[in-house]
């Protein structure tokens, strides 16, 4: 019974629930990955434990798969997740709203992500993540550094813009649990 409740509360405050899909979780280190991976397994913060791979991660909930890696740096890591999924449902694009000097690197990899050929049809969620902090950007300048300026929209349906890619911008904090769960619900749409 306490199973049937955490799953139905995960996966209904994400919109998932009664859905199968492989979602990936990506961004450059440091984006809070992790972190939002533990806050949906536990809903609270967790000091990271070591893993064999520390550039990944997994949560599985019913029939749900998140899965993390960190881009950036090191090719090793796409390659690894292209392994991983032959089929992606769903991108969850992490990028830390304070760190500023890295948005053009962020922004890189989403761009490589974007043109990626396996990817062409799959709904990308870009979160902007830490907005507890007052040094964060704002979700215009945040827009702006990672040209997001032409998105689906927040509250068009996923049939009133037939053709159009899927990819919307939600400002979050994972650490105090704000915003993410309307980007999930936003992501859920198209899965
Ligand atoms: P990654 O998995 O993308 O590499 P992590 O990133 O989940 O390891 O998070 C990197 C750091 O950012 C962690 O700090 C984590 O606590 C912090 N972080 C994650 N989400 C938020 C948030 O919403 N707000 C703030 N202020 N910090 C956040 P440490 O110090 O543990 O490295």
């Amino acid at each position: 019974m306490f199973l049937v409740d955490w799953f139905y509360g995960i996966l209904a405050s994400l919109g998932f629930y009664h859905k199968s899909a492989k979602i990936l979780f990506l961004g450059l280190d440091n984006a809070g990955k992790t972190t939002l991976l533990h806050m949906l397994k536990e809903n609270r913060v967790q000091v990271h434990q070591p893993t064999l791979h520390p550039n990944q991660d997994e949560l599985i909930v019913g029939k749900v798969r998140f899965k993390t890696f960190d881009l950036g740096g090191h090719e090793t890591a796409r390659k690894l997740w292209k392994d991983y999924f032959t089929t992606v449902d769903g991108v969850v694009f992490l990028v830390d709203a304070l760190d500023r000097q890295r948005f053009p690197e962020a922004k890189k990899e989403l761009d490589s992500l974007l043109t990626d050929e396996n990817l062409q049809t799959v709904p990308f969620l870009v979160l902007g993540n830490k907005i507890d902090m007052q040094a964060a950007v704002s979700e215009d300048e945040l827009r702006y550094a990672m040209g997001l300026y032409d998105t689906f929209g927040k509250a068009s349906k996923p049939d009133s813009n037939p053709g159009v890619r899927p990819i919307e911008l939600y400002m979050c904090s994972v650490v105090k649990r704000m915003g993410y769960s309307d980007g999930f619900k936003w992501l859920s749409q198209f899965i």
